[in-house]
C-alpha cells in the first residue's frame, strides 16, 4: 500500500490549510485579469497596489490517475476587480462525463456551473453547503462575501482540467456587487 492510502490527514475549516497537504497553487490578478469583465479596473489595479493574490488551491499528491479520488481546498480572497467579484479561472473537467463534490467550510460564495450549450446555474454556498458538479458541466466558484471563501473540492482522479474552452468563451453569466448584493447578469462577450 502507498503512503498516501494510509495518510491520516485533517482540514482547517476556518484557513482551508490541509495537513499534510502537498502545494499551494496561487493565483494572482496578473496571471488571471483576463477573466474579469473590466480590463480597465485590473489595470488600475495593478499599476496602484501591484499584483493581488486572489485565490489559492491547497492539494494533496493523491494520484490524478482513474482509481483515486483527489481532494483539495480553495481559498478565495473576498473583493471586486471594478464591480465583479473575485472568482476562479473555471473549467470543464477534459473528460465531460466526470462530476464533481464541493462542501463549503467557511466564508460566503457561488457556485457558477455551465454546460456546453451556455445554459447557467448558481449555487450559493457557505459552510455546511454541498455543491454538486454533474457532468458535462463547467464550474467557477465566486466570492460573494467580506471574508475569505473556503470550500473543500473531491473529483474522480481521471477527471482532467480543461481550462481552455472558458478562457476562450468565458462564462455566459456574471457575478456583480451592486447595493442590494450579488447580481447575475449576462456577460456581453461571452462566446466572443
Ligand atoms: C477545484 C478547482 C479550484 C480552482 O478544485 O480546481 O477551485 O479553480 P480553477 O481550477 O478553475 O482555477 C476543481 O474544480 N477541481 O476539479
Ligand atoms: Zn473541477
Amino acid at each position: 500500500m502507498d503512503n498516501h492510502e494510509v495518510t491520516i490527514r485533517s482540514v482547517d475549516f476556518s484557513t482551508g490549510v490541509i495537513s499534510p497537504s502537498y502545494r499551494v497553487l496561487r493565483r494572482t490578478l496578473r496571471e488571471i485579469a483576463p477573466i474579469f469583465w473590466d480590463q480597465e479596473a485590473a489595470k488600475s489595479i495593478l499599476q496602484a497596489e501591484g499584483d493581488r493574490l486572489i485565490y489559492e488551491v491547497h492539494v494533496t499528491e493523491i494520484p490524478e490517475s482513474i482509481e483515486h479520488l483527489p481532494f483539495c481546498t480553495t481559498i478565495i480572497y473576498p473583493g471586486c476587480v471594478g464591480e465583479e467579484y473575485h472568482m476562479t479561472k473555471g473549467h470543464f473537467h477534459s473528460q465531460r462525463q466526470r462530476a464533481e463534490i464541493y462542501l463549503g467550510l467557511s466564508g460566503k460564495g457561488a457556485l457558477l456551473i455551465q454546460n456546453e450549450e451556455g445554459e447557467v446555474r448558481m449555487i450559493e454556498m457557505e459552510k455546511g453547503t454541498i455543491g454538486y458538479v454533474p457532468p458535462g458541466w463547467a464550474h467557477r466558484t465566486v466570492n460573494t462575501g467580506e471574508e475569505p471563501f473556503i470550500f473543500f473540492a473531491v473529483y474522480p482522479g481521471d477527471a482532467g482540467h480543461d481550462y481552455k474552452t472558458i478562457e476562450e468563451q468565458g462564462f455566459a453569466r456574471r457575478l456583480f456587487k451592486d447595493q442590494h448584493g450579488p447580481r447575475l447578469v449576462e456577460s456581453p462577450n461571452w462566446r466572443k
